[in-house]
């Protein structure tokens, strides 16, 4: 890889990020049940039914995997908390076992030099709030904002920095507009209500967190570059309806304390009524955003209903999920947010990278090119004057990509899932012969 250190500005942080579903392993040590679990047991949701039960059994292979993430020569570990390990029922009665475990974390990391970087929801919601009803139960916001006060009364004077929610649009739109993860509705009044509560929750848990006088507070949205597949009008209307939905509502929201037209023509009829007196808890001020990008999408118009849009395999090299390699897009995407939305805010990429179908004894070069491309692309918007200011690859280690299940592997370590041995790939190795050389 050529790149150094000195290509970035100083200061400029370098980190892996992971979630607790995906490698923690779940269901022992006081945990409560997950919707993810309950989902996965479904027939037909998940690739081999394949569950997060044993995952990379982090949990019991925690002082392994932060020596590999501080041999890396990380800066940062974004990881997340488990809402149904700290509250098994998601509300009241907290498991001890649980907070323990992220008290050892993030002491883990201090003692290794390594900065914490918590985000306290990646999508495994406690089955005893889903039975609630889940993200449309208009006090889940609540619920959330208790949680992460519980979370940060433990580990809030140590960790460097906490994001609330991970990709709102997956919580929301991907699982109760298109199914396709837990709780796997189709429901648009459903959609509508997860849309706005994920985020009031954000809103809630930001302004309790304050409160405590807690700082560093950001957000982690996944966006897409949205380009046309076509030079039709109905494509680009299309491409407008997309980008409003998956990157528009939430940087709205949060930065404009407004929610775009195009959205509200499909879900005005059915968000919660009063909706509007929640905008301003929304868009309360977070110290930076952090911006999960893998991919572009080209969209077509649908003869269908709203809203009426599809997505167009593009002719650029896939990785493994069918996604386009394509690192202008984060340039792209870099610089329309900092120009639109966030000004001066500081920007951090909290997942990047892709996925291959990996042995263990062949060196992931596809992987070595992906990472070094969209790093060569945060160099250009950097050059540009956009304040990005860190930049975590996606992921540590080989994990359960949700209803991909374990064959889809992100990790710069392969993880051999019935052993479940780690081993360094030779992406690891790579970024490791420039991170480690500390300026
Ligand atoms: O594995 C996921 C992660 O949980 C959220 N962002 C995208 C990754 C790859 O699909």
């Amino acid at each position: 890889m050529h790149l150094t250190r000195a290509d970035f500005p100083d200061g400029f942080l370098f980190g892996v990020a992971t979630s607790a579903y995906q490698i923690e392993g779940h269901g022992f040590g006081g945990a409560g049940p997950t919707h993810w679990d309950t989902w996965a047991a479904t027939p037909g949701n998940t690739a081999n039914a394949e569950n997060g039960a044993v995952a990379c059994d982090h949990y019991h292979r925690l002082d392994e995997d932060l020596d590999l993430i501080r041999d890396l020569g990380a800066d940062v570990y974004r990881f997340s908390t488990s809402w149904a390990r700290v509250l098994p029922e998601g509300r009241g009665a907290v498991n001890p076992a649980g907070l323990d475990f992220y008290d050892r974390l993030v002491d883990g990391c201090l003692a290794r030099g390594i900065k914490p970087l918590l985000t306290l929801y990646h999508w495994e919601l406690p089955a005893a709030l889903s039975d609630l009803g889940g993200w449309s139960n208009a006090d889940i916001p609540h619920w959330f904002a208790d949680y992460a006060r519980v979370v940060m009364d433990r580990i809030g004077d140590r960790v460097w920095s906490t994001a609330t929610i991970n990709e709102l649009w997956c919580v929301s739109w991907n699982g109760h507009f298109l199914g396709r993860h837990a709780p796997g509705m189709r429901d648009i009044r459903a959609t509508a209500r997860a849309m706005h509560h994920v985020l009031k929750a954000h809103g809630c848990a930001v302004q309790a967190l304050r409160a405590e006088g807690i700082g560093n507070l950001g957000a982690v949205t996944n966006l897409d570059w949205v380009m046309t597949a076509d030079d039709s009008a109905e494509a680009r209307a299309a491409a407008e309806r997309y980008e409003a939905i998956f990157n528009h509502w939430f940087l709205g929201a949060m930065f404009k304390a407004r929610y775009p037209a195009l959205v509200l023509e499909g879900l005005e009829p059915h968000l919660p009524d009063g909706w509007q007196d929640d905008m301003a808890l929304i868009a309360a001020p977070v110290d930076w955003l952090g911006i999960n990008y893998y991919t572009r999408k080209l969209m077509a118009s649908d003869p269908g209903p709203w809203p009426a849009y599809r997505d167009v395999a593009g002719p650029l090299e896939t990785t493994s999920m069918g996604w386009e390699v394509y690192p202008d897009g984060l340039y792209e995407i870099l610089k329309w947010v900092a120009e639109t939305h966030t000004g001066d805010l500081p920007l951090h990429i909290t997942e990047n990278g892709m996925s291959g179908p990996d042995k263990v004894d062949q060196p992931d070069t596809a992987r070595i090119a992906y990472l070094e491309s969209h790093l060569t692309a945060c160099r250009r918007a950097i050059a540009d004057g956009v304040p990005l200011k860190g930049y975590y690859a996606w992921s540590l280690m080989d994990n359960y990509e949700w209803a991909r299940g374990y064959e889809k592997r992100f990790g710069l370590v392969h993880v051999d899932f019935e052993s479940l041995a780690r081993t360094p790939k030779a992406s690891y190795q790579a970024l490791a012969s420039w991170w480690r050389q500390k300026v």
